[in-house]
């Protein structure tokens, strides 16, 4: 089972005894073990199969109860209490949840009066104009229960990248057991780093295709096969996501590698560039009439119609061609550039570790620094801090470091921008952190030019130097708020403060679009984590594969600064 199985069921959990009514602490027990394990780097059933309940207990956020969940579901395939739970709702009631604009009362009612028990009778009932009239069905609650419904469409079938990243990690380990295999590339998608993911693309040369079909089938993260060859096969995942696999000739394996990296308007633009050069490109190779001239690696497909190798994140079929011609190709971030993090929260707050656990996790990433932003006092229910709490805080990370030696412990806060634009802590307490990151935490819903406005008065504090997830947008779950961008980017770049691209797998926020606008208006990003837990920190992967597909270098961040360099940008503003 994948990580994403386990939390899909414990998000469930908690959604359900919600509507119980159940004990608050359990049902926040069940989220931040979904959270957890949903941003888990290492694959909990692997954790389990070598150490155990142990091994699980160690984990952030799982203590005996869910450790016996998660093993009980591991050996018997459910959960009996989860079971019990779902049968005391009405068919249908979880997915009709999932929904955004649709909450417990909405979705009871809708069974009551309408005998609406699924997305699709959802759809039907909000296409005819059933839900005008219903009681509480004001014109605005059938608008937002419509865009929720959009928004599901529009995902329908997606997966996080960081979902597909955990399959295609976990395929690609269990094949190059394989000692057929020769070489192994999860393209599509996947590949490009996009923020979702339709499904995964693997590309396999072997001297033996049916050894690769018969281990690919067996895999343990196979549902079912829906398609069986000599050299291609199709499975549908555990989580119900489909993945191909495709064995080729070594000859091929560039040229496919190429076809199947995608994205499609790119391939259309380079077999264009070759049809003027009186060459055709297929997944096969290079051709000039019927002789064939390459195929091999990657680098020779762009050859042919004189380009450089473009990676595979700017392959977008936008204006990466045109720029790649004139030789302005940027020569993207790596996750090696980075330097520390700058946003992550400890047990101060909501997060699942004490500072010491989280320095030593920054640490073994080889980091210089790691700020700590616990939340300020408004989040109530992520546990924002007080200012005697914070200044505690402080007091503590001072000695924290009079102990460290291979890190530099930060002082920051995660300070709400209250709906007037104003913000949590006074000046005098923000002027005493090294790092004061800024966030909408509340009143999501404001109309465009007064949300604009507020962002951009915090951006004026002297105090605040990042803006953290500028959209508030979560993938596939909630719209960003109505914002204007790009008069953010514009303040940002004029009061000198820098712009993050979160990392959390669900945010991606800014976007890669909104990095590269970012980058052309000369306004510096920092790409951090937002760490909850120790092993969060290194979700950083999925913001720097954001930040390439928006064309940004390493001068373009300010945590791939060395300490004392980092240190003078922070308190430039000042
Ligand atoms: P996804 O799976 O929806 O997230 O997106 P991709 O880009 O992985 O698309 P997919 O899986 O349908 O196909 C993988 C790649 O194969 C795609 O990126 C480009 C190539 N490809 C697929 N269909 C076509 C096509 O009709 N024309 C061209 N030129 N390339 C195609
Ligand atoms: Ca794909
Ligand atoms: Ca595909
Ligand atoms: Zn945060």
């Amino acid at each position: 089972m994948e990580n994403s199985e386990f939390a899909k069921i414990f998000w469930n959990i908690a959604e359900l005894l919600e509507l119980k009514s159940g004990n608050p602490f359990k049902i926040r027990a069940y989220q931040k073990a979904a959270q957890n394990i949903e941003n888990l780097s290492d694959s909990l059933a692997g954790l389990y199969k070598k150490g155990g309940r142990k091994a699980l207990k160690e984990l952030p956020g799982i203590g005996q109860a869910i450790a016996d969940h998660i093993e009980e579901l591991i050996k018997t395939g459910k959960i009996k209490k989860y079971e019990s739970l779902v049968r005391q709702f009405p068919k249908g009631f979880i997915e009709m949840m999932q929904v955004p604009g649709i909450g417990p009362k909405t979705a009871f009612l809708l069974k009551k009066k309408l005998k609406i028990d699924s997305l699709a009778k959802l759809r039907r009932a909000s296409a005819k104009g059933l839900l005008k009239g219903l009681p509480g069905f004001k014109e605005k609650k059938i608008e937002n229960v419509k865009k929720g419904l959009a928004l599901k469409a529009r995902v329908k079938g997606r997966f996080l990248l960081s979902e597909a990243d955990q399959y295609a990690t976990a395929i690609v380990f269990e094949l190059n057991k394989l000692k057929e295999i020769d070489q192994i590339l999860p393209a599509g998608s996947y590949r490009r780093g996009q923020e979702t993911v339709g499904d995964i693309d693997i590309l396999v040369t072997s001297k033996k295709p049916e050894a690769v079909m018969d281990a690919f089938t067996k895999l343990p993260q196979v549902e079912r096969t829906t398609a069986k060859g000599p050299t291609r096969s199709s499975v549908i995942l555990r989580n119900g996501m489909q993945a191909d696999i495709r064995v080729l000739p070594p000859e091929n394996f560039g040229a496919a590698a190429h076809y199947f990296t995608g994205s499609k308007q790119h391939n259309i633009l380079i077999r264009e560039m070759a049809v003027k050069r009186g060459l055709k490109i297929s997944e096969y190779g290079v051709m000039r009439g019927n002789k064939r001239l390459a195929g091999k690696t990657e680098a020779e497909i762009f050859q042919a119609v004189g380009l450089p190798f473009i990676p595979p994140e700017l392959r977008q079929g936008t204006n990466e061609i045109e720029l790649a011609k004139e030789g302005k190709l940027p020569r993207l971030i790596e996750l090696a550039d980075i330097r520390g993090d700058l946003h992550a929260h400890s047990n101060r707050s909501d997060g699942g570790n004490s500072i010491e656990e989280m320095a030593a996790a920054a640490e073994e990433l080889g980091y210089e620094y790691l700020a700590m932003t616990d939340h300020s006092v408004s989040t109530r229910v992520a546990g924002g801090q007080t200012e005697k709490k914070l200044l505690k805080e402080l007091a503590d990370i001072d000695s924290i470091n009079s102990r460290l030696k291979g890190i530099r412990i930060l002082k920051g806060a995660e300070v709400d921008i209250l709906p007037d634009g104003s913000l949590d802590f006074p000046d005098e307490i923000l002027k005493q952190l090294d790092v004061v990151t800024a966030s909408v935490h509340s009143n999501f819903k404001m109309p465009r030019e007064k949300m604009t406005r507020r962002i951009i008065k915090a951006l004026q504090n002297r105090y605040v130097n990042v803006l953290s997830h500028p959209t508030g947008r979560l993938i596939s779950k909630r719209e960003p708020y109505d914002v204007d961008i790009e008069r953010v980017i514009k303040a940002a770049r004029e009061t000198g403060t820098y712009l993050e691209v979160n990392s959390y797998p669900d945010r991606l926020d800014l976007s890669d679009i909104h990095c590269r606008r970012a980058k052309a208006e000369g306004v510096l990003l920092s790409i951090n984590t937002d760490a909850h837990a120790a092993l969060q920190l290194r979700l950083m992967k999925y913001g720097i594969m954001t930040a390439r597909r928006g064309w940004v270098e390493k001068n373009d961040v300010i945590n791939t600064r060395p300490l004392a360099k980092l240190l003078k940008l922070l308190y430039a503003k000042r």
